[in-house]
C-alpha cells in the first residue's frame, strides 16, 4: 500500500518579547505594549512576554521559543557601554537591562532569529561593543507633536542587506528616541541611516535591529513586511 504523504502544516513560531516594568496597584508587573503582541500577531507570531534572572533560565528561554524580539524601553545602562551618565540619561532598572543581555546572548548562541527594535538596537549595540550617543534633541515626534502612528523622517538604506530588501533604497519611518548608536559594532552592516546621518538600523544574519518603531506603523506594507520577514524566518530556524 502506497505510504500516504502527509502535509506538515507550518508551524506557528512563538516569539519571546523582552518584558518591560511597571507599577499597578502598588504591585511591580512585567509588560509589552499591545502594539508589540499586535505586531507579531499580524506577522503570524505568537507573542510572549518574558523575563530571565539568570543565564541558566536564558538558555532555557532560548531553546523553547522560536526567536526573540527586544522591545524598546528606557536607556541603556551606560556601565554597559563602559560611559559615564550624563544628565538627560535615564537608565532602565538593573535586572530588565541584565534580563535583554541575558536574552540577546542566549538567542544568540541558538543562533534563532532576533528583532531588536529601539531600545532594543540600542542594548544589542552596546553588547556588541558599541558606544551611545546619550542625547540628541531631533528624533522624538512626540516632543514635535506628531501622531504616534505618524512618519517623522526617511531613511537611506544600504543595497545589498536584508532591511534594504524589505524597505528599499528609500522609506519613511517614525522616531521616538533620545539615543542613539555612536558606530556600527563589529562584524554587523549598516543598514539604514537617517537624512541627517543618524544609524537607524543594523544586522548580522539573523539579527536585525531598527531604531523607529515599526510596530505603530503596520499599516504600511513595508513595515509589517518586516515582522512577516521576522517570524517567517523564526518558522524556519531550527
Ligand atoms: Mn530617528
Amino acid at each position: 500500500m502506497p505510504v500516504q504523504k502527509k502535509e506538515h502544516p507550518m508551524k506557528t513560531p512563538v516569539i519571546a518579547m523582552s518584558a518591560r516594568s511597571t507599577e499597578h496597584y502598588h504591585t511591580r508587573v512585567f509588560y509589552d505594549n499591545e502594539s508589540y503582541h499586535d505586531y507579531v500577531k499580524a506577522g503570524g507570531g505568537i507573542p510572549a512576554v518574558v523575563k530571565a534572572d539568570t543565564e541558566e533560565e536564558a538558555e532555557k528561554i532560548s531553546r523553547i521559543f522560536d526567536a526573540l524580539l527586544v522591545t524598546g524601553g528606557e536607556d541603556v545602562i551606560p556601565e554597559t557601554y563602559h560611559a559615564v551618565q550624563e544628565e538627560k540619561t535615564e537608565p532602565i532598572e538593573e535586572d530588565m537591562e541584565r534580563s535583554d543581555i541575558l536574552l540577546y546572548n542566549a538567542f544568540k548562541k541558538q543562533n534563532k532569529p532576533i528583532l531588536g527594535i529601539c531600545r532594543g538596537i540600542q542594548i544589542i549595540g552596546a553588547v556588541e561593543g558599541s558606544t551611545l550617543i546619550q542625547h540628541i534633541d531631533h528624533h522624538n515626534q512626540r516632543v514635535e507633536g506628531k501622531a504616534v502612528n505618524d512618519y517623522f523622517h526617511s531613511c537611506s538604506f544600504t543595497e545589498g542587506t536584508t532591511i534594504q530588501k524589505i524597505f528599499g533604497s528609500e522609506a519613511m519611518v517614525n522616531s521616538f528616541h533620545h539615543q542613539v548608536l555612536k558606530e556600527v559594532p563589529l562584524g554587523f552592516t549598516l543598514s539604514a541611516v537617517s537624512e541627517d546621518g543618524y544609524i537607524e538600523a543594523i544586522e548580522k544574519g539573523h539579527i536585525l535591529c531598527v531604531q523607529w518603531h515599526p510596530e505603530r506603523l503596520l499599516h504600511d506594507p513595508k513595515h509589517k513586511a518586516l515582522i512577516t520577514y521576522f517570524v517567517s524566518s523564526a518558522a524556519k530556524a531550527e
